[in-house]
């Protein structure tokens, strides 16, 4: 049997997201605003531009538009500076083998991300040959807790939602997964993804039928 297998980036595939909350942490500095890891709990799988509208709100700061996007382009400088420095050692313990094992058993594989950067990242790891569909931030006009960005995935990998799988960091993406009615995986701290219908700390935390149990699992 098969099942669409749906990989969040950033915090899922490899370790970006404490590049993106170093860069998030700086930008708040230069606002005299306040910034902490619970806050960018709330950041993870949020778009960019809601990123900092999040960030102004706890602050209780407004800035004029053009300040805002100067902002932005550069977060998205010194974030970008930072994954220069990747290299196929930051893909997370265990994805790499899991990717490899789900294509021997040819199941199919999407990338569902809110990065707009997702394409680089993934040719830069080398692993880019490995999914059969990207979505990332380009493609879509709904950033997660929005299911578009999995149901895009889906529809790419002619998969019905309800046979898909999806891997998350993020409370937003795990919200994106249970409202497409898919199977929620959440990798990280259960503390933070109590949505999921599962968490592991990682890849290599699951057990070594993982795959076989998946394709028998149901929403
Ligand atoms: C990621 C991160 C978010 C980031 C967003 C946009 O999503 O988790 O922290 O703000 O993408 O990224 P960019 O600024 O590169 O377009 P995901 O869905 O891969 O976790
Ligand atoms: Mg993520």
């Amino acid at each position: 049997s098969k099942k669409g297998f749906i990989f969040d980036l950033d915090g899922v595939v490899v370790d970006t997201a404490k590049f993106h909350f170093v860069a998030w942490q700086r930008l708040a500095k230069s606002l005299d605003i306040n910034f902490t890891e619970k806050e960018n709990e709330q950041l993870k799988g949020v778009s960019r531009v809601r990123s900092l509208e999040k960030i102004l709100e706890w602050g209780n700061k407004t800035i004029d538009q053009e300040t805002f996007d100067e902002k932005l382009v550069q977060k998205n400088e010194e974030y970008l500076e930072m994954v220069e420095t990747l290299t196929q050692d930051d893909i997370l313990p265990g994805v790499h083998d899991f990717l490899l094992r789900l294509r021997e058993s040819e199941q199919p594989i999407a990338l569902g991300s809110a990065s707009k950067n997702a394409r680089p990242i993934l040719e830069k790891l080398g692993i880019i040959d490995l999914f059969d569909a990207i979505v990332d931030g380009t493609d879509v006009s709904n950033a997660k807790p929005d299911p578009e960005v999995f149901l895009q995935a889906a529809d790419l990998l002619h998969m019905n939602k309800r046979k898909c799988v999806v891997f998350e960091d993020s409370i937003a993406g795990i919200q994106a997964a249970n409202a497409a009615g898919m199977i929620s995986i959440g990798i990280g701290k259960e503390e933070n993804l109590k949505e999921a219908d599962e968490v592991f700390a990682g890849f290599n935390e699951m057990p070594a039928d993982y795959i076989d149990q998946l394709l028998k699992k149901e929403k």
